[in-house]
């Protein structure tokens, strides 16, 4: 028997289960009534008093698991402090912690991590602590076409090198992209928007102090970096990398070229979209930079004007650096679209928003999407803003051509709410993932669900919904058939062992805590995994937590950006 829990800890109110897993391969009923019998669990306070002794109900098998599932529910323990779960027969225990600070807690090492990813500086001990490290990818950048002109022999002479310096590098790698980019900054300043109660911490970075809320702070980091990827003619460059992907060193040891690649539709849209938003989040804090990111979407949007065909990207043969590739761009136009309206507050920006959402409504396309491929979503949590975030409004009211479009993403949002619940019902571990979803990545897939329950919640609050989310967020704490935190560095058994360079290569011990990990995948394709996950292995038991693993324990910054903004929802609506 396995016993499991959220090992973060869970608020004192909520709801609170223990689940007891054996592994199976299918449903064997060996009692008459078809039913496994209860088993008993004990909880025991600091002084190794038992306080509670409940029964775990069988459940059912659960095929994605490969488990017979039991569960307690021990909700009524909800006074702060530390206990002991045990399933006494076998003798496994689980520490449990209830405190009133959990995602609190989770949020901010959520959101330092990005200072870790930051690139182009000293990382100093005073912020650092012992992850402290050298200044890394100062060197200039030079576009495709040129770097092929030196790789040639041409020479430097003609050759215009770009300032590319500062961002947070992508992942385990050291590359850096816009799309990439834009997704992580609007799951982060959503967040800030709608539950700004969740980020008065203060996350020790170097411009602490400075009348600015820390996480703005760290997000103008990646966004003044970004402003550094539009080309003079309004468009934005697809992504910067080197060719190849820098060895396992230190960040500061990679010396290889970087490289402008040309640019794209997806990347040009999220841009303008990203900036847009920007320009309202920072109009408070920061005037001019609030200037300068209204009129660089301006000059992204001219661009997309000017050219209303899809421009993709493909990898030249010889690179082996991330491509996000991506065949559609209307999601990235629409969310465009609907920002630029929000900012610059003309009709024909709504228009267009109009347009594409009919497009996209007719062919049945998802237009609640959070992630890096479909950004549809995010033109929601901008139409809908107001009616989303939790305290007053900024003067704007929900009139005319807006309020039709508002009302369908509503609907939209509500209806993957309830598809979402009801998914996550038919499995034992209330994981809202079906079999084939267990891919590169899979965890994102279930905090982006938990984004759009709580979306749902905020607009009709049902509490199916904000349980159903901090279902998703158990998952990834604990509450999974491998038994890991996939958040580095948060609970008695987190993974330890990411795909990233900087871990692999700093020769410290501990891991850079905060992280959180891409999860099972069923379909890998690193050579490790290929060799080590047997075929016929459960979906959810496809994990190792071994750094070769690129395909299933990589870190990037939209997979901790989801999770900052569902625990920053529990934290404000969950207490
Ligand atoms: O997260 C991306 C995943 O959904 C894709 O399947 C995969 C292959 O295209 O790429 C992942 O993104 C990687 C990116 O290309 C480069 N930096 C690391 C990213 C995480 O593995
Ligand atoms: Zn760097």
């Amino acid at each position: 028997m396995r016993m499991y829990i959220n090992q973060a800890g869970y608020l004192p109110g909520e709801k609170k289960t223990i689940l007891l897993a054996e592994a199976a391969e299918e449903e064997i009923s060996k009692l008459q009534s078809g039913k496994y019998p209860p088993e008993t669990v004990k909880v025991f306070d600091r002084d190794g008093k038992c306080i509670l002794e409940k029964e775990a109900a069988y459940q059912g098998y659960d095929r994605e698991a490969g488990d017979l599932v039991w569960l307690a529910d021990i909700t009524e323990l909800s006074d702060p402090g530390e206990y002991r779960a045990e399933y006494e027969k076998e003798h496994i225990a689980c520490r449990i912690n209830i405190s009133g600070q959990i995602y609190a807690g989770l949020c901010k090492v959520l959101s330092k991590a990005y200072y870790f990813q930051r690139c182009g500086t000293e990382l100093e001990a005073q912020y650092a602590g012992k992850f402290k490290r050298e200044c890394c990818h100062t060197g200039k950048a030079v576009r495709l076409e040129d770097y092929k002109k030196i790789t040639e022999g041409a020479g430097t002479g003609d050759i215009r090198f770009y300032d590319v310096r500062g961002g947070w590098h992508d992942a385990g790698d050291y590359g850096r992209y816009p799309t990439a980019a834009a997704a992580a900054l609007a799951h982060i300043m959503y967040a800030y928007r709608f539950f700004p109660d969740a980020f008065s911490v203060n996350l020790n970075i170097p411009e602490s102090g400075n009348g600015i809320p820390d996480i703005l702070n760290e997000c103008l980091y990646e966004l003044k970096w970004l402003l550094k990827m539009q080309l003079q003619d309004g468009s934005v460059c697809h992504k910067l990398t080197s060719m190849r992907h820098a060895n396992f060193v230190m960040p500061a040891r990679d010396k290889r070229q970087f490289i402008l690649f040309p640019p794209s539709s997806m990347a040009t849209a999220d841009f303008a979209a990203v900036m847009a938003l920007a320009s309202r989040v920072y109009a408070e804090y920061d005037v001019e930079f609030s200037r300068m990111a209204l009129n660089a979407a301006k000059r992204a949007w001219s661009w997309l004007e000017s050219h209303p065909e899809f421009t993709g990207f493909a990898n030249p043969e010889e690179c082996n650096t991330g491509d996000y590739a991506d065949t559609d761009d209307r999601d990235e136009r629409l969310w465009a679209a609907a920002e630029m309206y929000r900012a610059v507050k003309d009709d024909i920006y709504m228009e267009e928003a109009e347009r594409i959402y009919a497009e996209l409504e007719r062919e049945g396309t998802d237009v609640v999407s959070m992630g890096w491929g479909n950004v549809s979503g995010f033109a929601g949590w901008c139409l809908l803003e107001q009616s989303l975030r939790r305290t007053g409004s900024d003067g704007e009211k929900d009139t005319g051509r807006k309020a039709e479009l508002s009302e369908k993403y509503r609907a939209a949002f509500i209806s993957e709410a309830d598809r979402i619940v009801a998914l996550s019902r038919e499995s034992r571990y209330g994981v809202a993932l079906d079999a084939r979803e267990y891919e590169w990545g899979s965890n994102m897939t279930v905090l982006n669900r938990a984004m759009i329950l709580e979306t749902a919640y905020l607009l009709v609050p049902d509490d199916r919904y904000i349980e159903c989310a901090a279902e998703q967020m158990n998952y990834i704490l604990g509450v999974n058939a491998v038994g890991y935190s996939y958040v580095t560095g948060v609970g008695e058994h987190s993974f330890r062992n990411p795909h990233n360079r900087v871990t692999v290569a700093d020769g410290i011990e501990e891991t850079i805590p905060g992280f959180v990990a891409g999860g099972p995948n069923a379909y890998p394709v690193d050579e490790k995994a290929e060799w080590l996950i047997e075929p016929g292995t459960p979906p959810m038991k496809c994990y190792l937590d071994i750094w070769e693993c690129y395909s299933l324990n990589e870190i990037t910054i939209y997979w901790n950006s989801p999770a900052i903004f569902v625990s920053s929802f529990l934290h404000v609506k969950l207490k």
